[in-house]
This record gives structure tokens, C-alpha cells and sequence, in this order.
């Protein structure tokens, strides 16, 4: 018989890719996942983090039960409470007291309700979400350019593109299968040139004709210059400028002042003249242009202005509205654009209404039958988590999103959360740093559970559809929200059954007074508006708008050359360029970068349960030029601390070229839950952008020094350790074990005890043999805990950082039995002689090292990614890893 294929979507990253599980066993969570050869957004290609899926629907941590202060309760209860607590604290205080706090990664239909809810029926536009940290400085770029949130591209426009711009993204990483389409793209049309614009030497730099390395935070610089440059070489389009915008003439003369030759704009940048000459004649030479722009153009306290500088470079050579061209922003979650069309943020209403139009208000009140709707925008996220620290507000429910780590000043947002009357927390996961605080904790259904729609970059809705029933009692966001809502009073507006019903409302209001007699609006989906279960049910991916004149949906937007503006044209928006608010000075002389790894989504909530996923990157690092560690006498692979304003952390150095000197990269995905000092949150500056208020993340001024361990240590053991008196801890999880590298600057433990206490605490004890190698005078240790022939744990400790990379004993716990010559070899930590040590994992899919590519690349003299690929597989799964197979090849010259 053969088992049921459900067609759903990746629950990560905003490319939104078409996903095919089989449900193997359903008690068992057991699922195969492929990529769906029929989705266009990826063609049946997944990354590394799609493919893995299967190894993070475990139950395994997962938040089975609601709890009211640290007491599992009945949903009866749980509700009750909520409800109870946040209408007392209402009639004390104001709806402007509460809050919420949401997430691009809830579904289009859960966004809904807790948006129709908090503007709709409370009263208070005091909701916001995760994205204001991530693309509200690119809603108001393009609201102040086209009058509408209208993202204008497709994927089918980086296709079609001979020139694809990419600034402050790192697709490679990010956005791994539009890159891989870009990367097929250039392979089939040599004349595609990519200029990537990014301080660092990112992955994406594999496939660049050009990288400007530019001083972080300088971008609008460069592209006030390149607007000049457009000017200067003949390049504007007269007619589009003349007919179809405004403001040209002051956006041009402010970009004059400042950036009016390629000599000032490569100093202001300091990038090689020759290098931004090139640049901008490309762009100027090239009609088929594709800026894609994502967090290192977003994250800034400039970062709405950015997004203008750069559609003013589109506005004004009428690069827009045409395949293969146009200014594209990246989202990073999978349903970010879902949220921007329910009004997620606290400053927009509902399907793109505005708060602070009175006839939207109006409309919106009319169509959802209340009085009450939010007027005025509430607080943006930085704002009410002062407001909650502060005790304005006073109630806050966070759901589907880590506050205490990924905020900025995040020290800061965890007292407020510790001062607050009542936190309450929806995740599907149980210990997160933020549900750690919660006093109501509301187990919410997971991926793998969920029913409903979430739309990707390229304004694509998709379907979400459950492979298994919900774990334990979870229960659908949506479900959450309308039942906390029915018990607050409002039982009529939120009666909701199903995610199809919410659908079809939020369909419909996107299309109520959607029309040239009221005022036109780009979200429609009015071909929705009354569609049914099975509809729903069948409903194929389509890029909105869709309408009964467009039931195939609207890949282009804007070939008609007509805006949402008053007088429908689009706006120049001129642009002062701007660094990072906070400068580095002598105190704090580095500017602190941070952002993504290839194979982690943001807090490793889901992706830390695959093991597979741990072995890329398995600890928190700092990258730093070599230039700035030989002067700072940082060692590779030593522990240093960055400290800045807001606060501090700890993490391992790795000395790399691609760094600019005078800038560190940290990544953003360590939490309290796996590391004692790798919450980089705590650290980076809140200070906002004036019209988005994103924060600035990429550009924290901060120092670094040493940090002086004085021993350090790894552990790996089959099951997880509670680890006493140790500074610096991580904890990963492998194939079978868990793995700790820990290091202090205690002297003398005496480590033979330490360890026979730690193990036993932890059940690692019995009959079985204990091997031990000892060298105390001069600070070596190591002990291995077999019971049978199977390795339990073992402890390598050493006075400095220099301990044998893990690989091969990581490798010995999925074993069955160890053979003689590997019992002997355990304590050395390396193979024995003849068998491979495999190294570091490159490939994730098929679990390929960085000592076996170089053997291999050495042995067999491989030249190319395709032979490492046809000799080892490395490469040949998902095509994340290719960038750093590369580095592998010998080097030309
Ligand atoms: N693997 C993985 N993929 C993800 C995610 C994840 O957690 N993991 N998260 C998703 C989400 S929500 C998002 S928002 C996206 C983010 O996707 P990206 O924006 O591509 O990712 P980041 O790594 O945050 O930052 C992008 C780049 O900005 C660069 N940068 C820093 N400062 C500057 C500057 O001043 N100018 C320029 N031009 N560049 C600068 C950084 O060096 C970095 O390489 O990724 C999505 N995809
Ligand atoms: N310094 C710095 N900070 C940053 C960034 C940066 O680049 N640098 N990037 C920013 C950006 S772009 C983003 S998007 C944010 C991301 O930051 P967060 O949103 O804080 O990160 P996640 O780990 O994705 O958190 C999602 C949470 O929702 C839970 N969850 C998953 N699915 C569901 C569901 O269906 N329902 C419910 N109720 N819960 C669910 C997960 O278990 C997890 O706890 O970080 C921002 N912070
Ligand atoms: S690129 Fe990867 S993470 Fe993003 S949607 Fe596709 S499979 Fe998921
Ligand atoms: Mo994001």
C-alpha cells in the first residue's frame, strides 16, 4: 500500500519551497520529506534546512500542555485566566496596557485574528512583530515610493535579469534556493553578471563578477552615487521620471551634495575607485537590473532611506514594472508578506489600510462589525518592550517568536519580561529563553500540525497542510487567539472553525471598497472571497493579486506604469546618507556585524533538534580579519569576549579574510538554552530607524579582548548532562549524543573526580569500563565510560584550545559495538591509524568533512565542485555547501 503524500511548505526561510512529506508512521512522527517538483518556487529543491525536517517534528521538547505559573492546567482554565487578566488589567488601565507580541512565522490566519483582535476589538494597535527587526524599513521604502507595500518582482525576474545587484544579503545562506535558481541562471546565460555589496566576503561571493567590500552602514552613499552616475551618463528615462513619478529633480540634488563623483563615493565607501566605476557602469549599461536588498541594507538606524536610495535608482532609469528588472526586497520568514497583508505591524491596519486614515479605520470598523478600531499606531517593538520594562504595559502575550534573543538589548528586554504582571507565552517548543518567563505558557500546534496559508518573497501564497494531529493538547494559534477572544466578549467576530473560514474573511476584506470609486489598493484577493473548504483544501500557490480579471495571480506588478499614490505616481524620496547612529570610537573600536549561519533558523528552536544541522557550525563564534587578531593576540579557535554598551558574551575566534579589519561577524543563533554566553542579543544596540523603527543590528560599535581560560574542555555523552561550577558551556546535539565544549579560568579542579561526580549524577555509571589518561602537572585529562562495547561518554581536557577536533569520536556513538584498535585509540581522540578522520562537516546531506574533501581534492587532483561531487557526493543534495567546496580546489595562480 502506498502511504499518503501531502504537499505543504517549508516552514523557514522566505523563498516559501513546495514541499512533498510521506507520513511513514504517524504515531511515531515519521516522515520522508522531498521538495515538490511542482512548486514554482523551488522545482522540487530544498536546502539544507528544508531537507532536515523530518529530524525536527520529534516530540522531543516540544510545549505539550498549557500552564498557569509553572502548574499544567486544562485549556478551560488557561483561557479563562488570559482572558480574565487581560480585561481586568483593560478596564483598570486602558486597552493601550496590553499587548502583543507576533511573528512572521505564524500563519496568514493566526496573524489575522491576533491583528482583527488587538486593532479590532481591544482597542489598542499595540501589536507588533518579529518584523520590525527584519523588513520595516522596507514596507516604508516602498509605501514612500509606490504609495503601496507592493514588493513589484519574481522570481522569474532574477531569471531573466542580466544584472543582479545583491546588497546586504547573503542568498547563499539566506535565501539558498533563489540563489541556487540566480546561480542556474548564470550558468545559463554567461552575460548575468552579480555584483554582491556586503562588508564581509559572504558565501554569496561564489558567484560574483564583483564584491564591494564597503564600510559597513555606507550603502546609501553609493547609491545617491550611482543615481549621479545615471545623470551623468545619460541614463535617465525622461519619459518615465516626466510621466509616472515625482520629486526627481530633489532626490538627484541631494544625492549631489554628497556623493557627486565616483572618487567621493569610493573614499566615503573606501572601496577602490576602479572597482565603483565598474559598478556603476554595469548598472547604468544594463536595462535588465534586479536589486535584491535584504538585512544589511534593513537592519539600520538609516535603513528606510537605504531602500529609497536604491528604487530611486530603478524610478529613475524606469527600471520597474518589466521582466528581469526591479527593486526586490528579500523577506526573510515564511510568512513575513503574510503579515504586512493582515497589518501585522503596529502601525499599519488590515490588507494594506492605513491607521491613520480615517476612512480605512471606518471601513475596516464597518466590515468587522466593531466601534472600537485602533486609530492611532501603537508601539513598535523596541518601544513596548520599554513600555513593559517601564510598567505602561502591563500584559504581554508573545507568540511564535524569541524575544530575549533576538532583540536588540536583550539583557534589557528580559528584565522587562521578569517585571511584567503577566507574560504570556504561545510557542511549540517548551524551554525557550523567552517561555522561561512566561507565567502562562500555551502549547501551540508545530509545523508539521498546522492548517492554513503563509505567503513568500515573491507575494506567493502557499499552503500549509497537517501531516500529523496536533501533540499532545496543542492547538492551532488561531484557535488560541479566537477562544481567548470569545472570553473576553467578543464570541461573534471570532466564532471561527477553520483556517479556511478566516481565509475567506481576510480575502474579502482585501476586497471590500477595494475599487476605483473608493481608492484602489494592490492587495486583492478578491477571486477568494467566498471560497469553500475544499477550495481551500486544493488551493494551489498564486502570487496576489488575484481577482476575477487575474484568477491566475500577478507574477509583474506595475506594468501599467500606475502607483497607489494620491495622483498614482511613484515618488523619488531624497536621500541624506547616513553611518551607524553610534560610531565606533577608542573605547569600543569594532563595529559589530551579525547574522545568519547556512544551516540554523534563528534561535535553533526547531533546527538544533537535527543533529545533522549542529555539524556546520556547532558554537558561537566571533569572525575577525587576521589583521586585527595578530594586534589584538587573538588565536584561532581561542575564547575572547566582545563587549559593548548594552552588554556582553563570549565565543570562539575564527581569524578569516573575508572580515573587513575593524569589524567583527558573529552569528545571531545562540540562546540561553545552549550556551552559557552566546545570547549575541544582549549586546547590540536598540537604537531605530525614525520612520520603520527597525533597529540597528548589523552596526553595534563594541571591543574585544582575550578571554583567559585557563583549561578547556570537551564532553560528549549518549544522553544530556546537568554541568556544575563552568564558566563558559555549550551544549550541541549530535547523532546520539550530546556534546559539550566547556572552559574556566578556575584552576585545579581535580578533574578525575569532577568527572566520576558528573557522570554519575547523570546516570553514566555501573559496571561498565572506565579507560582514563592523566597528565594533571601539566593540565591533561581524559576519560572514556563504556558500558558494553558502546561508548557512553568521554571527557578531553587540556590547559589551552588545542583539543582534538571531535569528529571521529562524534562518530563512534551510532555505532553498536567499537572494534579492539578504536577502543584503543579512544583517549587520543583520533582515528586509529588507517581509519579516516573525516573532520568538520561541509556537507550536511551527506555528512562530508573537511579532512576527507582534502584528501580526496589531494588524492584523486580534483579540479572542480562536479568532480568533488561525483567522487564524494559532497554537493550533489541541496547545493548549500558548494561556495566552501570551492575553497577546497587549488587555487589558480
Ligand atoms: N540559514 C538561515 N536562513 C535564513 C534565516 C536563518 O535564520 N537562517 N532567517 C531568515 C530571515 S527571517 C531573514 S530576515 C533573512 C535574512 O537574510 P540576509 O539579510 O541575507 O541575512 P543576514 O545574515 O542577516 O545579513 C545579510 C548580510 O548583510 C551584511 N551586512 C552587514 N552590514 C552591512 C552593510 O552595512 N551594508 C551591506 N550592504 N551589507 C551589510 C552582512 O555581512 C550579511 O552578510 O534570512 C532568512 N533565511
Ligand atoms: N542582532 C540581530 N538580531 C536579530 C537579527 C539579526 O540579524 N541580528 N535578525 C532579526 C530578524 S530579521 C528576525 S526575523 C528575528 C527572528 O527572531 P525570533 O522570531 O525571535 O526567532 P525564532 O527562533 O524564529 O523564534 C520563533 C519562535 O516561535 C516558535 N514557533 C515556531 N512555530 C510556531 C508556531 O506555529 N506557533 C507558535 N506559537 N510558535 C512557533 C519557535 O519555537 C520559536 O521559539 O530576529 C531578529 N533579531
Ligand atoms: S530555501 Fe531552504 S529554508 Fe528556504 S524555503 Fe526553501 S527549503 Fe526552506
Ligand atoms: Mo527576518
Amino acid at each position: 500500500m502506498s502511504l499518503p503524500t501531502v504537499k505543504t511548505t517549508c516552514p523557514y526561510c522566505g523563498v516559501g519551497c513546495g514541499i512533498e512529506a510521506t507520513v511513514e508512521d504517524p504515531a511515531a512522527h515519521r516522515v520522508t520529506i522531498k521538495g515538490d517538483p511542482d512548486h514554482p518556487s523551488n522545482f522540487g529543491k530544498l536546502c539544507s534546512k528544508g531537507a532536515t525536517l523530518g529530524d525536527t517534528v520529534t516530540l522531543e521538547n516540544r510545549l505539550l500542555y498549557p500552564s498557569v505559573d509553572g502548574r499544567r492546567c486544562d485549556w478551560d482554565t488557561a483561557l479563562d485566566h488570559v482572558a480574565g487578566r487581560f480585561r481586568q488589567i483593560i478596564a483598570k488601565h486602558g486597552p493601550d496596557a496590553v499587548a502583543f507580541y507576533v511573528s512572521g512565522q505564524l500563519l496568514t490566519e493566526d496573524y489575522y485574528v491576533a491583528n482583527k483582535l488587538m486593532k479590532g476589538f481591544i482597542g489598542s494597535a499595540n501589536i507588533d512583530t518579529n518584523s520590525r527587526l527584519c523588513m520595516s524599513s522596507a514596507v516604508v521604502g516602498y509605501k514612500r515610493a509606490f504609495g503601496a507595500d507592493t514588493v513589484p518582482c519574481s522570481y522569474a525576474d532574477l531569471e531573466l535579469a542580466e544584472l543582479i545587484v545583491l546588497v546586504g544579503s547573503n542568498a547563499a545562506w539566506c535565501h539558498p534556493i533563489a540563489f541556487q535558481r540566480i546561480r542556474k541562471a548564470k550558468d545559463n546565460n554567461p552575460n548575468l553578471k552579480v555584483v554582491v555589496v556586503d562588508p564581509r566576503r559572504t558565501a554569496s561571493c561564489d558567484i560574483a563578477d564583483l564584491h564591494l567590500p564597503l564600510k559597513p552602514g555606507m550603502d546609501a552613499l553609493l547609491f545617491n552615487g550611482l543615481l549621479c552616475h545615471l545623470q551623468r551618463d545619460g541614463r535617465i528615462d525622461k519619459d518615465y521620471v516626466a510621466n509616472f513619478t515625482n520629486g526627481f529633480a530633489e532626490a538627484l540634488h541631494q544625492a549631489e551634495t554628497s556623493a557627486g563623483s565616483v572618487a567621493a563615493v569610493a573614499a566615503g565607501c573606501e572601496l577602490d575607485p576602479a572597482d565603483v566605476g565598474q559598478f556603476f557602469a554595469w548598472f547604468a549599461g544594463t536595462e535588465r537590473t534586479v536589486t535584491v536588498y535584504s538585512q544589511g541594507i534593513n537592519q539600520s538606524s538609516s535603513g528606510s532611506d537605504k531602500c529609497n536610495a536604491i528604487i530611486n535608482c530603478h524610478l529613475a532609469s524606469g527600471r520597474l514594472g518589466k521582466p528581469g528588472m526591479g527593486p526586490f526586497s528579500f523577506t526573510g520568514q515564511p510568512n513575513a508578506m503574510g503579515g504586512r497583508e493582515v497589518g501585522g505591524l503596529a502601525n499599519m491596519l488590515a490588507a494594506h489600510m492605513d491607521l491613520d486614515n480615517p476612512a480605512h479605520v471606518d471601513r475596516v470598523g464597518r466590515f468587522w462589525h466593531s466601534e472600537r478600531v485602533a486609530d492611532k499606531p501603537g508601539l513598535k517593538a523596541v518601544e513596548m518592550f520599554e513600555a513593559i520594562g517601564d510598567g505602561r504595559v502591563k500584559a504581554v502575550w508573545i507568540m511564535a517568536t524569541n524575544p530575549v534573543v533576538s532583540m536588540p538589548d536583550a539583557d534589557r528586554v528580559k528584565q522587562a519580561l521578569q517585571r511584567c504582571e503577566l507574560v504570556v507565552v504561545s510557542d511549540c517548543i517548551a524551554n525557550t529563553d523567552t517561555a522561561q518567563l512566561a507565567h502562562v505558557l500555551l502549547p501551540a500546534t508545530g509545523w508539521s500540525e498546522k492548517d492554513g496559508t503563509v505567503t513568500n518573497l515573491e507575494r506567493r501564497i502557499s499552503r500549509q497542510r497537517p501531516l500529523f494531529a496536533a501533540s499532545g493538547e496543542a492547538r492551532h494559534d488561531w484557535w488560541i487567539i479566537s477562544r481567548v477572544a470569545q472570553r473576553m466578549g467578543f464570541a461573534d467576530a471570532f466564532a471561527y472553525q477553520s483556517s479556511a473560514e478566516i481565509f475567506r474573511e481576510h480575502a474579502a476584506l482585501s476586497a471590500f471598497e477595494n475599487d476605483s470609486e473608493h481608492q484602489l489598493r494592490d492587495f486583492d484577493l478578491s477571486a477568494f472571497a467566498t471560497i469553500g473548504q475544499t477550495e481551500f483544501d486544493s488551493l494551489q500557490p498564486v502570487q496576489w493579486p488575484v481577482t476575477r480579471e487575474r484568477p491566475q495571480g500577478s507574477p509583474q506588478l506595475f506594468g501599467d506604469k500606475q502607483f497607489f499614490t494620491a495622483d498614482r505616481k511613484a515618488r523619488f524620496i531624497p536621500v541624506a546618507p547616513q553611518g551607524p547612529r553610534n560610531k565606533v570610537d577608542a573605547d569600543y573600536p569594532f563595529t559589530l556585524n551579525t547574522g545568519r549561519l547556512r544551516d540554523q533558523w534563528h534561535t535553533m528552536t526547531r533546527t538544533g533538534l537535527a543533529a545533522k544541522l549542529n555539524a556546520h557550525r556547532p558554537e558561537p563564534f566571533v569572525e575577525i580579519h587576521p589583521a586585527d587578531a595578530e594586534r589584538l593576540q587573538l588565536k584561532n579557535r581561542s575564547l575572547a569576549r566582545i563587549e559593548s554598551r548594552w552588554g556582553q558574551m563570549l565565543a570562539r575566534v575564527e581569524i578569516g579574510a573575508g572580515q573587513r579589519r575593524g569589524s567583527l561577524f558573529v552569528p545571531m543563533h545562540w540562546t540561553g538554552q545552549v550556551s552559557s554566553h552566546g545570547r549575541m542579543g544582549a549586546l547590540v544596540n536598540p537604537v531605530v530607524d525614525p520612520y520603520s523603527g527597525q533597529p540597528e543590528s548589523k552596526q553595534t560599535p563594541v571591543r574585544i579582548s582575550a578571554w583567559p581560560a585557563t583549561w578547556y574542555a570537551t564532553i560528549l555523552a549518549r544522553q544530556p548532562l546537568a554541568i556544575r561550577d563552568c564558566e563558559y558551556q555549550v551544549k550541541i546535539r549530535g547523532e546520539q549524543f550530546y556534546r559539550y565544549e566547556l572552559a574556566g579560568s578556575d584552576a585545579g579542579k581535580d578533574w578525575r573526580q569532577w568527572s566520576r561526580e558528573l557522570f554519575s549524577e547523570n546516570g553514566i555509571a555501573g559496571a561498565g569500563d572506565w579507560l582514563e589518561y592523566s597528565d594533571l602537572q601539566a593540565g591533561y585529562y581524559r576519560c572514556a565510560y563504556l558500558a558494553g562495547n558502546r561508548l557512553q561518554a568521554c571527557l578531553l581536557v587540556g590547559p589551552d584550545f588545542e583539543l582534538p577536533e571531535p569528529g571521529w569520536l562524534c562518530s563512534l556513538f551510532p555505532k553498536p559495538e567499537l572494534s579492539r584498535s578504536e577502543r584503543l585509540a579512544l583517549l587520543s581522540g583520533q582515528p586509529p591509524k588507517g581509519e579516516a578522520d573525516i573532520g568538520r562537516i561541509v556537507c550536511s546531506c551527506f555528512n562530508v568533512g573537511e579532512k576527507t574533501i582534502q584528501q580526496a581534492v589531494q588524492a584523486q587532483k580534483l579540479q572542480s565542485v562536479a568532480a568533488i561531487s561525483a567522487c564524494l557526493g559532497a554537493g550533489s543534495g541541496c547545493g548549500s555547501c558548494v561556495a566552501e567546496l570551492k575553497e577546497f580546489l587549488p587555487q589558480p595562480g
